[in-house]
């Protein structure tokens, strides 16, 4: 029992070591990113309606690492970004703020249309499409990731193949 005790610290130095460099590289790029152990892919806002103050952002998350959460999100480009769960409710669609969306352990999680969104409120200027929105992105473990989300209409590129 002794030696595997030994072995165990003797291991936990180098280890901490190399996550720091990982966390220190934070490479900042358009729909996805790598921060850590989280990766991002595929973030997109949706442009605002004319006459709405409201949109939301969609990403993928997958995280490598021990079990994390997002906690919040943030953009300077409007009042307030809520974490969004839309989903059935007996037999209405519902959409309710989160405390935070848990990110398990060497899983992906998908913030789309119709379950987990940032639900981005009272944009200070509405989001044209070709527009991008900077966002600021927290993590419970992996800290605070800021990136940008460039506007898409996923409407128009799901249909898109079906047309001749
Ligand atoms: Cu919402």
């Amino acid at each position: 029992m002794k030696s595997l005790f030994s072995l165990g610290r003797r291991f936990a130095g180098p280890t901490l070591v190399l996550w720091g460099i990982v966390l220190a590289a934070n490479p900042v790029s358009a729909q996805q990113a790598q921060f850590g152990a989280i990766s991002i892919q595929g973030a997109y806002v949706k442009p605002t309606v004319q006459g709405q103050i409201n949109s939301a952002g969609y990403l993928k998350i997958t995280n490598t690492g021990a079990d994390d959460k997002l906690l919040s999100a943030s953009t300077g480009m409007a009042n307030q970004v809520q974490l969004h769960f839309m989903g059935m409710q007996g037999d209405v669609m519902k959409m309710n703020e989160v405390a935070a969306i848990d990110l398990p352990s060497g899983k992906t999680v998908e913030l789309k249309p119709g379950s987990y969104h940032l639900m981005i409120l009272g944009v200070k200027a509405p989001i044209k499409p070709g527009e991008s929105l900077k966002m600021k992105l927290k993590f419970q473990k992996a800290g605070e990731l800021e990136m940008v989300f460039p506007t898409s209409t996923p409407e128009s590129a799901a249909h898109a193949h079906e047309h001749p």
